[in-house]
């Protein structure tokens, strides 16, 4: 199995209630993976962490990563600008992009469900996200 970079993509500012998913999801991936986005799952930061004049910071950082990444993984559930924004970045620079979201919870925008690029993965249970990871990295 080759090590794979990987873009994991989850809520910011449009939300933390599933930061501890995100947590769990990077750990899993870590296992064999390289994570670039390790604090998407960082608990002890809020929605409003950061000081707006580090966004220019991030968004360049942001950007750097996505662009060296294998593939790139997001969890929708939450729905945020950031990471509709950052899908859209990893289709136009090529990069295969897995969306996963919890579909009794959230109803999917259209413009991700309706892009043939983009691979997505309705689950009901959490325990469903980590065999199809594991298919998808390997
Ligand atoms: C670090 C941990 C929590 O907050 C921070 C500081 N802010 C950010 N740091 C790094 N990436 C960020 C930050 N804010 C947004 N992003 C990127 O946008 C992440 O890669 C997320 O996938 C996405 C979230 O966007 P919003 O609109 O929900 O914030």
């Amino acid at each position: 199995m080759k090590m794979q970079k990987v873009y994991f993509a989850g809520s910011i500012r449009g939300g933390r209630q599933d930061a501890d998913l995100y947590k769990r999801i990077i750990e899993y991936i870590q296992r064999h993976h390289i994570v670039l986005t390790e604090h998407v799952g960082d608990l002890s930061k809020s929605k409003t962490e950061g000081l707006k004049d580090r966004d220019v910071a991030i968004y360049e950082q942001d950007t750097a990563w996505l662009r060296e990444a294998d593939v790139v993984i997001a969890e929708c559930t939450t729905p945020s600008l950031g990471v509709g924004y950052e899908l859209a970045y990893a289709e136009a620079h090529g990069i295969p992009v897995h969306i996963f979201y919890n579909k009794p919870r959230t109803n999917l925008s259209a413009m991700l469900t309706g892009n043939s690029r983009f691979q997505i993965h309705p689950y009901k249970t959490e325990e469903e996200i980590y065999p199809i990871i594991e298919v998808i990295l390997t």
